[in-house]
């Protein structure tokens, strides 16, 4: 009697990720110039190839391996060594040397750099295990010493910040939150104290700083004497280590034991007389920081999309490898059916996530309007928030398409989703995203702006179904507007409770107007019906998410 031979089911693989990705492909070939799109082709290309063999396969290789603190040495001396994996390792290296942060400060495609910079982050970001956190806030560091008008610190951290040396790449760290908060930041208590030579020292607690391994970071303090709240707190760009490369009276208590990014060394560390340096004024800390936030949440949008692709590559490859009930995967309708509904998700938020991208390149090449730029404002917490969500229950699905195997931690699909749920969390929580929209909404001229901006998205199509999806985007915002007027003469309360039903329906609705704009391109020029469907698709799940919830009624459901 011969033994049965036990049956394995074969793991799912990922193709090139840039050659394989349509929706990406197709994008890049509407925006951008035939010149710019030759140019960077084969930087896509490669990083593709990267994403989807080597590093894909590193990244499993290395799944248990984590950062080390080591505060003592052997004969007891304070140390406080912070040690990363080799992935992290080989991502500084990769990152410097595809110049993924020195790509929009070298400006070579001029407003198109942005977009040359994200679509290399976006293909890198799935397969280097949140390595996407110091480089977010490398690049948004760049960004605030950019905007600053210190031109010392700019020569001296700047070539640091954006070298594709990696001998010479430095990283940043963004030391914002403390214990009394992550959001209300005006609450922060780390003191900074002049000394008698003018210079300036920090002493405080800091909760959470991603990651404690870079060279320098941007951080708040108040200078002694200043009032309490956001307008008294000052900008301060440091160093993390002395001249002899020990830490700069930085005591590192311990790491973060997280969810997810368990890669990313986000320590809590105690400033005990850190040497600081003012970055413009002793006032202002908020505002001169939100260069950096803008950033950081745009390399969040682009991470959510970059975490969605990849849950959508490895499920449709599974479902190509996998049988049940006699028929692979692919020939099940209702399997279909899902991952049709998460490759519209992913299609729209990608498309939203770009047009922000755009709108930061054409900022940074002063081609923008001040209504643009008011757009911009309302843009950034706008999709970041959108996009987060999407990112969740994208992944979440992706794991499901799996069953039980999406649950075992050595397929690597549970770290998927795991990470992918720091999105909404971090560099502002969905909520606090939410009041920022809205308070740019109460000034400036964003939303007017907003609804010209769906009425030119409109302007191109012709298709009669893709035309019901653009009249549905614009009904959706001027329902909004609508709701909002009503809402305002209601009282605050009634505006802030309603504000994160209005903020992701402006999200979905210019996400929707988008896909219709680019169906439209796609059927005239690359005879491509596919982004057609998911325009269809991304319309029926809903748009419009405006509705009279009471606040009192709230009041008592969520507290009893
Ligand atoms: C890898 C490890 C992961 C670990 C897990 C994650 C754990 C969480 C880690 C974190 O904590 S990440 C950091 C998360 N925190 C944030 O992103 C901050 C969230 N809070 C906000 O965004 C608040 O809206 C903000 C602190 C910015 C404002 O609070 P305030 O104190 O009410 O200040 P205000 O008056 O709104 O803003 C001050 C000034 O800045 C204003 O300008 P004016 O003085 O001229 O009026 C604002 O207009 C301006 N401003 C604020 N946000 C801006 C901005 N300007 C441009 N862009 C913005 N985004």
């Amino acid at each position: 009697m011969t033994t049965p031979v036990p049956f394995y089911q074969t793991a799912p693989q990922l193709a090139n990720q840039y050659n394989d990705d349509r929706v990406l492909r197709s994008y890049l070939a509407r925006t951008l110039s035939a010149g710019v799109l030759h140019q960077i082709e084969p930087q896509l290309t490669e990083m593709g190839e990267l994403a989807g063999g080597p590093l894909y396969g590193f990244q499993l290789d290395d799944r248990l391996h984590l950062p080390v603190h080591t505060p003592f040495d052997a004969w007891g001396n304070r140390i406080d060594r912070v040690d990363v994996p080799p992935l992290w390792r080989a991502a500084e290296q990769l990152a410097a040397r595809h110049g993924l942060i020195a790509i929009p400060y070298e400006r070579t495609n001029g407003a198109w750099s942005r977009v040359h910079q994200f679509a290399l982050v976006y293909l890198f970001t799935a397969s280097t295990d949140v390595y996407n956190c110091p480089l977010a806030m490398t690049d948004g560091a760049a960004r605030a010493l950019s905007a600053s008008d210190n031109k010392t610190l700019m020569q001296r951290a700047l070539p640091h910040l954006t070298a594709r040396d990696p001998a010479q790449f430095w990283t940043s760290g963004q030391w914002m939150t403390e214990s009394t908060g992550g959001s209300d930041v005006g609450l922060t208590e780390t003191m900074a104290r002049q000394q008698h030579d003018g210079s300036w020292r920090l002493y405080g607690r800091k909760w959470f700083t991603s990651a404690v391994t870079s060279q320098m970071a941007l951080t708040l303090a108040r200078p002694e004497g200043n009032p309490a709240g956001a307008k008294g707190l000052a900008l301060f760009y440091l160093e993390t280590r002395g001249a002899d490369g020990r830490l700069d009276h930085i005591l590192v208590h311990r790491l973060k034991d997280k969810l997810g990014t368990r890669k990313v060394p986000t320590a809590e560390l105690t400033l005990d007389g850190t040497r600081a340096i003012p970055v413009q004024g002793l006032h202002d800390g908020v505002k001169q920081i939100a260069p950096m936030l803008n950033i950081t949440r745009t390399w969040n949008s682009v991470s959510a999309v970059g975490y969605m692709r990849r849950g959508i590559a490895l499920a449709r490859d599974y479902a190509r490898k996998r049988t049940a009930f006699g028929t692979p995967l692919t020939e099940k309708p209702l399997h279909l059916d899902t991952l049709a509904g998460m490759q519209a998700e992913f299609e729209a938020a990608l498309h939203l996530t770009f047009l922000l991208v755009e709108l930061i390149g054409r900022d940074e090449a002063g081609e923008l309007s001040p209504g643009e730029k008011d757009l911009l404002r309302l843009l950034t917490p706008i999709v970041k928030l959108t996009t987060a969500k999407q990112c969740v229950a994208v992944v979440s699905e992706a794991l499901e398409c799996f069953g039980g195997a999406g649950y075992v931690e050595d397929t690597g699909l549970p770290m998927l989703l795991r990470d992918s749920q720091v999105f909404p969390i971090w560099e502002g929580t969905t909520n606090v995203l939410s009041l920022d929209a809205l308070r740019v909404l109460g000034s400036g001229t964003a939303l007017e702006a907003f609804g010209k901006l769906l009425r030119e998205l409109a302007q191109p199509v012709t298709e009669a179904r893709l035309l019901a999806s653009a009249r549905k985007a614009q009904d959706a915002c001027a329902n909004a507007a609508r709701w909002l007027n009503a809402a305002a003469a209601q009282g605050n309360d009634v505006v802030e409770a309603g504000a994160r039903r209005l903020a992701l329906t402006l999200g979905r609705s210019l996400s929707l107007a988008l896909l219709a704009r680019h169906a439209q391109w796609a059927l005239d020029i690359e005879r491509d019906e596919r982004p057609l469907v998911a325009a269809l698709c991304f319309g029926r799940h809903g748009v419009d998410l405006i509705s009279g919830e009471d606040v009192g009624m709230a009041r008592s459901l969520a507290l009893d």
